[in-house]
């Protein structure tokens, strides 16, 4: 059978103030076409589907016609929420949804469930592994990985309450996950399975555009919790990868296009041949939608000649401007031939600002050394020749001026 893994459209998010509707609904249009003419049998859809949690209704609208033009066609559709969907909202309706032939699992209402799909080729085992946030898990969920440290911490007078609030602030992404691939793993009955996941699995490269899963921590996940599933589908991070694992194959299939500019790579959709066996072959197939995102640097003059990075013009850029002197307004000179600048960074600025971060402590600093690096910031240069000699006669008079 055939399955077409993706994650993380984020319908509904804009790069920097530049809509990206058009650019989704492009990208569906492209996927259910590239599904039907590839013969997929089962769309997978691993999280954040939405961009936030209150997600527009041109956004829902999109989903929901998307859905519905993947089942009109026979091809089944299972999605999971991710930590930027609301789970309740999203998933309100699962259970009515499975009758359409869409899969939706949010939040932790159907954990530890194993849903039977009848492939063309023979069964398949389903588990579908929402994104779980561990201070919402229910009590008996996310098992304390150091229940005797209860009695080291507590005494006598401690209360049940006190008890149960320190198992809960004790829970992560990992245990909270642990007990739902646990619950499952015993109910597997084929020889073939399927796991659908939102996390972040360590060992895993991030963009700049994914939001943390665990306030005050990583939320990383071992990868050996997906051990032996056939192929695990995995969304949250926006970089298609592979995470090595001894058993069975698990893979982030990516964003279908960039959310920020540390993702310079192709945008990919992955297809999965599984056989009856458990085996897979696994391709990444290129989004041929969307812009691509770009990071120029130069003069004013050199950004504004238009020979000069021309795969850039339909490109989202961000610009850094390397002029020593004063440039003003920028971005509106640059927007003719940049009709998607998104970002301008003044090179001399930057560097002043890191520099003025620099030294810890300025006292510290032997004075020429510290002109020497004022110079350096301001002009791109450290000074030599006659200039450093007019700046090392200058500071030597200031120093023996203070000193006496
Ligand atoms: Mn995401």
């Amino acid at each position: 059978m055939r399955i077409a893994h993706t994650s993380d459209w984020h319908l509904g998010r804009s790069f920097g103030e530049v809509s990206l509707r058009d650019d989704q609904a492009r990208f569906c249009d492209w996927f259910v076409d590239f599904v039907r003419e590839e013969a997929c049998e089962l769309v997978v859809i691993a999280g954040d589907i939405y961009d936030r949690a209150i997600a527009p209704t041109e956004s829902i609208d999109l989903f929901r016609d998307t859905v519905r033009r993947l089942l009109a066609t026979d091809i089944k559709v299972v999605a999971i929420t991710g930590n930027h969907d609301a789970a309740d909202r999203v998933a309100a309706y699962s259970e009515l949804l499975d009758l359409s032939g869409l899969l939706l699992r949010g939040g932790y209402d159907r954990i530890g469930e194993v849903i039977p799909f009848s492939a063309s080729d023979g069964p398949l085992d389903l588990v579908l592994l929402p994104f779980l946030h561990p201070q919402v898990a229910p009590d008996d969920f996310g098992a304390d990985p150091t229940p005797e440290d209860d009695a080291e911490q507590g005494d006598a007078a401690d209360s049940d309450v006190d008890a149960l609030l320190r198992r809960r602030s004790r829970r992560t992404h990992e245990s909270v996950l642990a007990d739902a691939v646990a619950l499952a793993r015993p109910r597997l009955t084929s020889g073939r399975s399927l796991a659908v996941a939102h996390a972040f699995v360590a060992g895993g490269q991030e963009s700049e555009s994914e939001r943390r899963l665990e306030v005050g921590g990583t939320g990383q996940v071992g990868v050996e919790l997906f051990s032996g599933f056939s192929y695990t589908a995995l969304g949250h991070l926006h970089r298609p990868q592979d995470v090595p694992v001894d058993v069975g194959r698990v893979r982030y299939s990516g964003t279908p296009l960039p959310y920020s500019f540390s993702e310079d790579h192709p945008k990919s959709i992955t297809v999965i041949d599984l056989a009856a066996d458990g085996t897979c072959a696994v391709e990444e197939v290129s989004v041929p939608v969307g812009r691509a995102v770009h990071r120029i640097s130069g003069t004013m003059e050199e950004l504004l000649d238009p020979s000069r990075f021309p795969s850039a013009h339909e490109g989202f850029v961000q610009a850094t401007v390397t002029d020593r002197e004063t440039v003003t307004d920028a971005k509106a000179r640059l927007l003719p031939v940049y009709p998607y600048v998104v970002e301008v960074r003044l090179a001399a600025l930057v560097d002043g600002q890191e520099a003025a971060a620099a030294p810890q402590n300025i006292r510290e600093v032997p004075p020429l050394e510290a002109v020497s690096s004022f110079w350096e910031s301001a002009e791109g240069t450290l000074p030599t020749g006659p200039v450093l000699e007019l700046l090392t006669d200058v500071v030597e008079a200031s120093v023996r001026a203070v000193e006496q």
